[in-house]
Parts: C-alpha cells; sequence; structure tokens
C-alpha cells in the first residue's frame, strides 16, 4: 500500500514480522529443554491446569516463548467405525476420534502417540515441520514437541502410505494470544474460511437437505470487545451450503428457544416469496420447513428477513449458498469462503468491553466496523488462508453488509478468473486486479498462485482496513526469484 500506513495494516504487519521471527528460532532449542518436562503418565493436560506464575508478559504482537509450561496431548491409533483413527487419551479430547488438538499462540505443545493396535504409524505436522517417530509394535510410543508459533488450523496426520486416506487425520487449532488473555465470556463466532463443503461434480439432482439455527451470542469482535451477534449455526457468516442446479432444497429452520428476536430465511438461490422468508418468520423456539427448487447456478446469497433486515444482517444474520451448473464447477486445489459486513455501534471503533448496535447509524449507513468473516482479526490471527506455491486457489466472496459494496483485491495477486456477479454459467473475466461486489451479492475468483509469500485480502477501499478489514493468504513454498525479487533484473 504505497503512500500510506494504515495503522490496522500495520499492526498486521507488525503481527506477521513477529510471527516470522518467532518461526526462525522455534525448533533447534526445544529437544534438549523438552527431555527434562517429559510426562511419563502420558495423560492429556493443558497449561493452564499447571501454569508457573512467571514469564514475561505476552502481546499478541510478540508471541510468549515459555520452555516450562508445555500443552500435552496423548493420541492412541486405533480403529472407530471401520477407519483407522487417533483415539484421545485424557483431558478434554478423552475418547473423541481424531480430535481437535486447541491450543494458544506461544505455547510449547508436546504429543504423545501410543500404537494401539500394533500397525506402523507417526503424526506429522507439515507446517510446522514437525514430527513424531515411527511407533512399532503394540503399546509403543513416542513424544515429540513444537512450538506453536503459526496462528490458524492445521493437519495432523499418519505419514504412513495410505494411512491418513483411510482416516488419521485430524486438526490442531493455535489460537491468537496467550491463553490467559482469552476473554471466556465472548464465544468465536468466526467462521474459518476453510469450512465449506466439497464440490459436487457430476451427479443427478437430489434433495438436500439443510439445517439452520437462528443463534443470538455474545461474540468476540475484537481483543476485548463483544457484541451481541445474532447467526445461524453460531457463527458468521453461516455455512456455506452447496447443491447443484435441479437440487431440491429442503430447509429445516430453528429460532434458539433463548433467542430473543424473531428471525427467518430469505435464500437468494430460491424463486419464491421472500426466497422463503414468508414461511419461515419465527418466534424464539419455533421451527419451520420450507422447501424450494435451485432452478439457476449461481453463487447466492442468503441472510435473514426479519424487520429490520438490515439490523438483522449487520448483525451476522448472513451466508452463501452455491449452486453448481450441471457437471460442476472448474477443478482448483483449494476453496476458501469469505463474507464481508459492517457493522454499527455506539462505542466508536477500537473501544474495549461490550458493544451497542447503534440504530441512527445503521439507517444514515455510518458503520464503526468492516469484518471479514465476523471479527476484528478473523482472516489475519484467527484464520489466515493457508496454500502452497503453485496451487490453484478459488475464493467464494459475498457480501452480507447491509450497506456497502466491497472492491475485493487481494494485494500481490492477479485474479486469473473471475465470475463477476457470481454467475457461473457467463465466461468468467481474466486477468483481473479488483471486483466489485454489491450487498446482497457474489463473486468466485480462482487463481493460481505462483510465488510464496504473504498476500493480504482487502476492499480496497482501503480506509475500512482501519476498521478491522483484512484477511491474509500465507503461501508455503520455495521463492520464486525470477516473478519477483529485491533489486534489478537478472541477465
Ligand atoms: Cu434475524
Amino acid at each position: 500500500m504505497p503512500g500510506t500506513t494504515p495503522k490496522a495494516v500495520n499492526s498486521v504487519v507488525r503481527h506477521l514480522l513477529a510471527t516470522l521471527l518467532a518461526g526462525s528460532m522455534a525448533f533447534a532449542p526445544l529437544s534438549g529443554a523438552f527431555a527434562q518436562a517429559h510426562d511419563h503418565t502420558m495423560t492429556a493436560q493443558t497449561s493452564s491446569d499447571t501454569a508457573a506464575p512467571a514469564a514475561a508478559p505476552a502481546s499478541a504482537d510478540a508471541p510468549a516463548v515459555s520452555y516450562h509450561n508445555a500443552t500435552i496431548f496423548t493420541l492412541r491409533t486405533g480403529i472407530a467405525e471401520g477407519r483407522m483413527v487417533y483415539i484421545g487419551v485424557g483431558g478434554d479430547i478423552e475418547g473423541k476420534v481424531n480430535p481437535t488438538l486447541m491450543v494458544h499462540e506461544g505455547e510449547l505443545v508436546q504429543i504423545n502417540l501410543i500404537n494401539g493396535e500394533g500397525a506402523e504409524h507417526d503424526i506429522v505436522l507439515d507446517q510446522y515441520a514437525a514430527r513424531s517417530a515411527i511407533v512399532v509394535g503394540k503399546n509403543a510410543s513416542s513424544t515429540f514437541s513444537f512450538l506453536a508459533n503459526k496462528v490458524g488450523e492445521f493437519a495432523y496426520f499418519c505419514s504412513i502410505a495410505g494411512h491418513r486416506a483411510a482416516g488419521m487425520e485430524g486438526l490442531i487449532q493455535v489460537m491468537p494470544g496467550p491463553r490467559s488473555d482469552m476473554d471466556s465470556d465472548m464465544t468465536d463466532i468466526v467462521r474459518d474460511p476453510a469450512d465449506l463443503p466439497a464440490p459436487i461434480g457430476q451427479r443427478a439432482p437430489q434433495v438436500v437437505r439443510v439445517d439452520l439455527e437462528t443463534v443470538e451470542l455474545k461474540g468476540r469482535l475484537d481483543d476485548g470487545t463483544s457484541y451481541v451477534y445474532w447467526t445461524f449455526n453460531r457463527k458468521v457468516p453461516g455455512p456455506m451450503l452447496r447443491a447443484r442446479v435441479g437440487d431440491t432444497i429442503e430447509v429445516h429452520i430453528k429460532n434458539a428457544a433463548d433467542s430473543v428476536m424473531m428471525h427467518s430465511v430469505d435464500f437468494h438461490a430460491a424463486t419464491g416469496p421472500g426466497g422463503g422468508a414468508d414461511f419461515t418468520q419465527l418466534a424464539p423456539g419455533e421451527e419451520a420447513v420450507v422447501t424450494f427448487k435451485a432452478l439457476k447456478a449461481g453463487i447466492f446469497v442468503y441472510h435473514c428477513a426479519t424487520p429490520s433486515v438490515a439490523h438483522h444482517i449487520a448483525s451476522g444474520m448472513y451466508g452463501m449458498i452455491v449452486v453448481e451448473p450441471e457437471g460442476g464447477l472448474p477443478q482448483v486445489d483449494r476453496e476458501f469462503y469469505v463474507m464481508q459486513g459492517e457493522l454499527y455501534t455506539v462505542e466508536p471503533f477500537g473501544t474495549k468491553g461490550e458493544m451497542e448496535m447503534d440504530y441512527d447509524k445503521l439507517i444514515s449507513e455510518r458503520p464503526e466496523y468492516f469484518l471479514f468473516n465476523g471479527s476484528v482479526g478473523a482472516l489475519t490471527k484467527a484464520h489466515p488462508l493457508y496454500a502452497n506455491a503453485g496451487e490453484t486457489v478459488r475464493i467464494f466472496f459475498g457480501v452480507g453488509g447491509p450497506n456497502y459494496t466491497s472492491s475485493f483485491h487481494v494485494i500481490g495477486e492477479i485474479f486469473d478468473h473471475v465470475y463477476d456477479m457470481g454467475s457461473v454459467t457467463s465466461p468468467p473475466l481474466t486477468g483481473v486486479q479488483t471486483v466489485s461486489v454489491p450487498p446482497g451479492g457474489a463473486t468466485m475468483v480462482d487463481f493460481k498462485i505462483d510465488r510464496a509469500g504473504h498476500y493480504v485480502l482487502v476492499d480496497h477501499a482501503l480506509s475500512r482496513a482501519e476498521r478491522g478489514l483484512a484477511g491474509y493468504l500465507i503461501v508455503d513454498g520455495p521463492r520464486e526469484d525470477d516473478i519477483m525479487h529485491s533489486g534489478p533484473a537478472k541477465q
């Protein structure tokens, strides 16, 4: 961003640098320090159980490095539902199949692996270049550790041929900031941009059941800042839904009993009164079913349509449904799901505490926050997009709004294909820098990532980056210096 030094983007960049610096020193010193702390009882426990007061205060910008408080997980290999899996041992993960391992930025994580049935196994975390030894023979065990200095969700899996595909795969979730700083009464409402259904591809039309629950909950808007979000299925945006043209969509919608407001749903993919909203105005505790035919392929928004609709949408009640054309969409290596919205609060942007909705600002279109996937830092600190150099990437991008058109752009990349206005039956635009996406509209952008590096998702109305709007696309891989390098051209 030449010529400007937006504060939000700067802090984002500082955070990135801190993360990268921490990464360069992460692995070497661990094994020695760690051997001392090895826990032979092999019960799962977390550092919060045993936390020493000690340690320098850690900020989100500079992850604390503690060699003393290990977060320990134990996984046993086994068979569940006919698949090879990891099974959690002890603590919160006891008995869970391929449990998601929740840790915080800066923590030293130890994973114990126990061979439960006798075949050879290991555990690998590609993003951390960390792996266990192979455990050979029943009850054999091994231990490894790493510093959780990269925020995000990463797969752990068994690297023995065929085992990952057979089911030995789970996630480790590295949350931003140290554990003690988390506000315990705020829910994480961020939809992980990697949380979307697999492509439909080639199949005959069928009935697709969709389950939506409208839930009001106090969510984390920013560090130390909360807002009472109204959601579909507790996240912003609501779940991405996927079908093919000709499918029959059977929507089961329930308004949670503890809601204060009525809610409903309007599908832009539907043809009929209110897009379904006429059949789904639900008081707290009520439920309804509405069925529609997906007559047109495209990328469509859905949202709550209960008055004041702008208030419901601003509070988080929007999502997308992808209706694939016959035969499916062009294949890519990775897909992501990102939506933009604004929030109108009485308190100015950056205020700590519980925010209150401001109706005057809403109807005069003066937002305090601009957000990707529901909160400040959702796609930077909490859930960056990850890919590898050489891969093709697709972003389904929509605007819930309710009011602001997005000039969607990825700093450092060019979209190879833009399915403008969410039309997947028209030829895509090619070689596009920025795409305009209106409220209640969507697009699909595909691009090959030719070079490793850190790319930034923005609305190119860049003042909005000062109010929360930024995301990272972090690309691992070799640097292709022919494409870009510092200094003069090589001979
Ligand atoms: Cu609503």
